[in-house]
């Protein structure tokens, strides 16, 4: 059986046709695949046309999808912007890699997926966000934008060196990319690229070209805008990322002046697009629900806005990896540090483990390796992104990383062992949005949430009765032995991670 499969790939791949099959080690490509990553920071998966959007388009991403794989449950680990970078290096929790809050400096001495790719001959370069503190280790180039960067004439930092920049940063970080990619890379070598997007980051500020973009668009309302958080736990009342209260008229919805950073013309496109909304609100007097209303299509107005340049910066790659032959040898991956709230539960941000920031979008195409227009439900988290990238590539993931492989999952064959249950931990409190600390382990099915520190409380999820985590049936009893499994379930996780902490 092994053998005949190795003998149908090798053939197929000998005539220059795709297969799908379990990949052996002696029919791999003589030359390792190309991996480019692009990451954007807070790109929810509702606002992803592949996934389903009701509020948006995205060819640029869906095309990946559609040449390749989408990922139906992939998960952070934890739903927050350094962390989840840090696991996404490492393959390892955070309480392991260093970085469980964003205050944390990632210590670059510890292995990474692009050091270990070095070693086997890829050339590696960083570009846009990185939001570790420490310079980034593992990479030939990296040109990145410090902290968390600006959306208007940026700063960038290349190899130690700080210049500023004109321009938007979706455009500055994609025109690097194709200079990598066009000239600066060594053609002999395979090649890593991480683009990593600041879009669409609060404050959300689209490019001039799409400052009006969503203008007469009606966004249909999450059914849980107005949530009133019955049955849920003090971690719900008393955060702090409600439209209603903390999202701010002035700097989140530009009601307020210009940045000060734009230059003259782009200061002109600004105020074009935001002085009339500005008049408008003052003459419609809003208030109550009304407010939260015009807050939610405002707030999306300018999040879908910064998201279109991405988009196009996905379909810009593209173009040029068919337009000079890379893209037949090239991993090319989409995906976003973590979800976001778009209104859901009232909220805006992430960090909670609950669905909307809990999942990642992720499309993945390779030629050949992947067959086209797949959809991937097994769970997934951002832990196994390094083996993934290690395995395509070739070399072994050393053996403390904490994640699996994705590779299987793209033959036909079953994987039996593979995991069904992914493990969150989320430590940033007290600090900005005061989302409470918290651990949990989500199923195919289920969720299980510890909410501690300051709290001792348990929230339990049926996802396929309530999709929307309206019901909290922690102390149900008719959902008694699902909670045993899932309290063992979890306790196996914490143990198998090595995480003690709460
Ligand atoms: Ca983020």
């Amino acid at each position: 059986m092994k053998r005949r499969a190795f003998v149908k790939s090798a053939g197929l791949a000998a005539l220059g046709l795709p297969f799908s099959g379990t990949l052996f080690p002696s029919c791999r490509r003589k030359q390792p695949p190309n991996i480019i990553f692009i990451m954007a920071d807070d790109h929810a998966s509702q606002a992803v046309g592949c996934y389903g959007s009701r509020l948006n388009r995205t060819p640029g991403i869906d095309r990946i999808a559609a040449e390749g794989v989408r990922f139906e449950n992939c998960f952070c680990t934890n739903g927050i912007c350094a962390p989840s970078r840090a696991v996404i290096l490492t393959g390892k929790h955070s309480h392991l890699n260093g970085v469980r809050d964003n205050e944390d400096v990632f210590d670059g001495s510890q292995p990474t997926f692009p050091k270990i790719l070095q070693t086997v001959g890829y050339e590696t370069a960083l570009l846009g966000k990185w939001h570790l503190k420490s310079d980034p280790t593992g990479f030939d180039y990296w040109n990145i934008l410090p902290g968390q960067g600006e959306y208007y004439n940026p700063e960038l930092i290349e190899m130690g060196e700080r210049k500023s920049r004109t321009g938007y940063v979706t455009d500055l970080l994609t025109d690097k990319a194709v200079d990598f990619l066009d000239s600066r890379r060594k053609p002999a070598k395979p090649f890593l690229l991480m683009l990593h997007h600041k879009a669409p980051h609060r404050n959300w500020q689209p490019a001039e070209r799409h400052l009006s973009l969503y203008d007469n668009t009606d966004f249909p309302e999450p059914p849980t805008l107005f949530d009133d958080y019955a049955t849920r736990s003090r971690a719900a009342f008393e955060q702090e990322m409600t439209l209603q209260d903390h999202m701010t008229l002035e700097s989140d919805l530009k009601l307020g002046p210009a940045p000060e950073r734009l230059n003259a013309s782009q200061r002109e496109a600004w105020e074009r697009a935001y002085g009339p909304k500005r008049e408008a609100f003052k003459k419609a007097g809003l208030t109550g629900d009304a407010l939260v209303r015009w807050k939610y299509r405002r707030y999306l107005q300018d999040y879908l806005g910064t998201i279109a340049a991405v988009d196009e910066s996905v379909g810009r790659i593209l173009d040029l990896l068919e337009n000079t032959g890379l893209a037949e040898n090239t991993l090319v991956v989409y995906t976003s540090d973590q979800g976001f709230f778009l209104g859901e539960h009232g909220w805006f941000d992430k960090r909670f483990m609950y669905e909307e920031s809990l999942r990642m979008p992720l499309v993945m195409r390779w030629p050949g390796r992947i067959k086209p227009g797949s959809v991937e439900i097994r769970l997934l988290s951002n832990l196994d992104f390094a083996p993934g990238f290690l395995d395509a590539a070739g070399p072994s993931p050393p053996d403390d990383i904490q994640g699996r492989s994705f590779l299987p999952l793209f033959s036909s064959r079953p994987v039996p062992d593979w995991p069904r249950s992914v493990y969150y931990h989320y430590f940033e409190y007290p600090a900005v949005h005061m989302v409470k600390r918290h651990y949990g382990v989500r199923t195919d099915r289920y969720k299980l949430i510890h909410f501690y520190n300051d709290i001792d409380a348990w929230e339990l999820y049926d996802l396929e009765q309530d999709p929307r985590e309206l019901k909290n049936v922690y102390d149900d009893p008719s959902y008694a032995s699902v909670r045993r499994d899932l309290e063992t379930e979890l306790a196996r996780l914490r143990n198998l991670y090595q995480d003690s902490i709460f």
